[in-house]
This record gives structure tokens, C-alpha cells and sequence, in this order.
């Protein structure tokens, strides 16, 4: 199984991470969307990382799409993602907002990497990052400092696309969120901590 991306892509290391969580053995080839376009669309015509080429030659695109799969195989009776009812919802909503938050993120990265500095538009900047920010803060109010996963009392991709926007938030937008999400923040850092995690640090 290959892995086609680099974890610096929140997408790319919530795929990664998932993989190490479920024992899942695999190789990753490097790659970035910008950097390899050519490569990369070869593997996914959108030329966007993450794809997992599986080992039959079959690739597989778009991060929920390769965590549902993973799930399905190597997930057992403890998916990152619930098979069913409130359960799956709960965690599927959180994953949404949080993957979302990723977009607007990345979008105003975007802006910022790939517009003349005479056109670039601050208040669109802004607005992404205020979207992002009102997300972080609504997954905030979660966070039981007690409890060491976000709900289920086991690691699901709530965690794990939590662990992923807050990061490209801290790193990625100088959203300071030790100040403004700070149970969120000290989430992460615990997670950083837990192997799945620490062995997909880029
Ligand atoms: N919905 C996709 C988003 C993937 C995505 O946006 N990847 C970024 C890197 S973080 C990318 O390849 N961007 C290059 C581009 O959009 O041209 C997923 O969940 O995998």
C-alpha cells in the first residue's frame, strides 16, 4: 500500500495517522500538490494529495473516501468512524467541520502563496480565518480535559481531523490557540504525544 502526499497536507497526515492507528503497514511517496503536480495526476487527475494506491493497482482518492475504506478493512470492531446510528453522526459531523475548517484554511493559504501582493484581498484572508477560528471554538466547547478522546472514549476521527485543523491553524494562519482554544490546544498536544501521532509528525 502506498501512500501519495505529504503530511505537512492536513489531509495527507489525517490519512497517515489513520493508518498507523489501525497497524496498517504501508510506504508513502512524498509528493505535494503544487510542487509535483504532474506526478500527482497521475494518481488522482485532480493533481490533489492524498491517493492510496493499494496493492492490487487500484488508487484511492480524497481523504474520507481512504479512511472509509480503511475502516472497512482494517477497522474491525473499532473504525475511526462508527458503522451506524447517533454514533457515526456525532463524529461524522465533527470530521465535516473540522475538514472544513481545513479548506478555509487552505484556501486563504492559497490567497496568501498565489496572488500578486497588489491583489491580494486581506478581507477575504480574514474571513477564512474567522471561519476557521469559529470552528476550532465549536469544537472547544467538546473537549473534557479528563476524558483523552473527544467522544466515544476511543480515537476516531473526530480526534484526528481535530488534530489536523488545529495544527494548520497554529502553524499554517498564526491562529494563537493555546489563547483562544485552549482545552482544544492541549488536546493536541496530547495526541502529539500518542505513537499513531508522533510517527507522522512531518
Ligand atoms: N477533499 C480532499 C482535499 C484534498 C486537498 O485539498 N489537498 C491539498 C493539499 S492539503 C492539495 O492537494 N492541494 C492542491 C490543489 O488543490 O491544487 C481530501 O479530503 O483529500
Amino acid at each position: 500500500m502506498l501512500l501519495i502526499g505529504v503530511n505537512r497536507s492536513p489531509y495527507t497526515r489525517r490519512v497517515a495517522i489513520t493508518l498507523a492507528a489501525l497497524g496498517v503497514a504501508y510506504e508513502q511517496r512524498c509528493l505535494s500538490g503544487f510542487g509535483n503536480r504532474d506526478e500527482v495526476r497521475r494518481h488522482n487527475p485532480l493533481g490533489r494529495i492524498p491517493a492510496l494506491v493499494l496493492d492490487d493497482g487500484e488508487t484511492l482518492i480524497d481523504s474520507g473516501a481512504i479512511v472509509d475504506f480503511l475502516d472497512e478493512r482494517y477497522g474491525g470492531d473499532r473504525p475511526t468512524v462508527p458503522k451506524a446510528g447517533a454514533e457515526r453522526r456525532a463524529v461524522l459531523r465533527v470530521a465535516a467541520i473540522m475538514t472544513g475548517a481545513c479548506a478555509k484554511g487552505l484556501q486563504a493559504a492559497y490567497h496568501r502563496n498565489h496572488t500578486p501582493v497588489e491583489k491580494l484581498h486581506q478581507p477575504w484572508v480574514d474571513d477564512c480565518r474567522a471561519q476557521v477560528r469559529s470552528a476550532l471554538v465549536a469544537v472547544e466547547a467538546m473537549v473534557d480535559p479528563a476524558a483523552p478522546y473527544l467522544m466515544l472514549g476511543r480515537l476516531t476521527q473526530a480526534d484526528i481531523t481535530a488534530f489536523v485543523a488545529e495544527r494548520l491553524a497554529r502553524f499554517g494562519l498564526n491562529v494563537d490557540t493555546a489563547t483562544e482554544m485552549p482545552g482544544l490546544h492541549a488536546h493536541a498536544r496530547k495526541l502529539a504525544e500518542e505513537p499513531a501521532f508522533r510517527s507522522t509528525e512531518p
